[in-house]
């Protein structure tokens, strides 16, 4: 494995074509204050040498929750992955692009979560009609570093996203490995078998905030299926 980072980091062509390709997507760049400051290619974002100089960009993580039973749908990144590859997670990550127009709109979080939708169909195939704009429901954003294997990185203000919805998947396979529904106690079941590994996001909404949520998100179901306060 560190024989296969240090190749990597001396030769890109090692990765794979289509994850090379969407490296060219442009993120846009912002402050520690979330201010937007411009924009800046995927692949220069990713790069340890500059997040270590403290370039950072705006992301989204959404958690799908399962309206009958409340169960959150996790998926496994791909091999194909550069960035935490084979890593369990969850429902969804990616950036609003400075590529689209609505993807950059702030105003109630709205380009975040028209991001969310698009990419919630090109990794899991769920198709957009089933996750309008309007249900998602932002919780908050964190700000956070966490270095991946060679010279890649995360360093993002990561807005987190919930959505109640039965959505029918069909993996990307360059996308995810595999994917699964788990409550809350096959979640902490999944965490304490040391042969699975995570994305240090994951666990770190999962510490923070998900577990204490997921009891809210509970209590809340009503005839409409599980509904998120927008206070939380
Ligand atoms: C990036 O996710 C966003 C977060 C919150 C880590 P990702 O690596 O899955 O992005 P993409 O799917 O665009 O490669
Ligand atoms: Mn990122």
């Amino acid at each position: 494995e560190a024989a296969k980072a240090a190749l990597a980091s001396i030769d890109l062509a090692g990765y794979d074509a289509e994850q090379m390709r969407l490296m060219k997507e442009r993120c846009i760049l912002v402050d520690e204050e979330d201010n937007a400051l411009g924009a800046a290619d995927k692949k220069t974002c990713h790069l340890m040498d500059n997040i270590n100089k403290g370039l950072l960009h705006r992301a989204f993580s959404v958690f799908v929750f399962r309206p009958s039973d409340g169960k959150l749908l996790l998926q496994q990144r791909a091999t194909e992955k550069i960035t935490f590859p084979d890593m369990w997670t969850n429902t969804c990550c990616s950036h609003p692009l400075d590529d689209f127009e609505e993807e950059k709109v702030e105003k109630d979080q709205l380009g975040v979560k028209v991001a969310a939708s698009r990419k919630l169909d090109h990794e899991l195939g769920i198709p957009q009609s089933q996750t309008p704009i309007e249900e998602f429901q932002y919780l908050t954003r964190i700000h956070y570093l966490a270095p991946s294997t060679g010279m890649w990185g995360e360093h993002e203000v990561d807005y987190i996203l919930f959505l109640t919805a039965d959505v029918t998947v069909t993996p990307n396979p360059n996308e995810i490995r595999d994917h699964k529904y788990v409550d809350k106690a096959e979640l902490q079941a999944m965490f304490d078998d040391s042969s699975n590994s995570f994305t240090p996001w994951f666990k770190l909404i999962a510490r923070d905030f998900l577990f204490g949520w997921w009891d809210t998100l509970l209590e809340r179901k009503d005839q409409k299926g599980l509904v998120v306060a927008k206070s939380l």
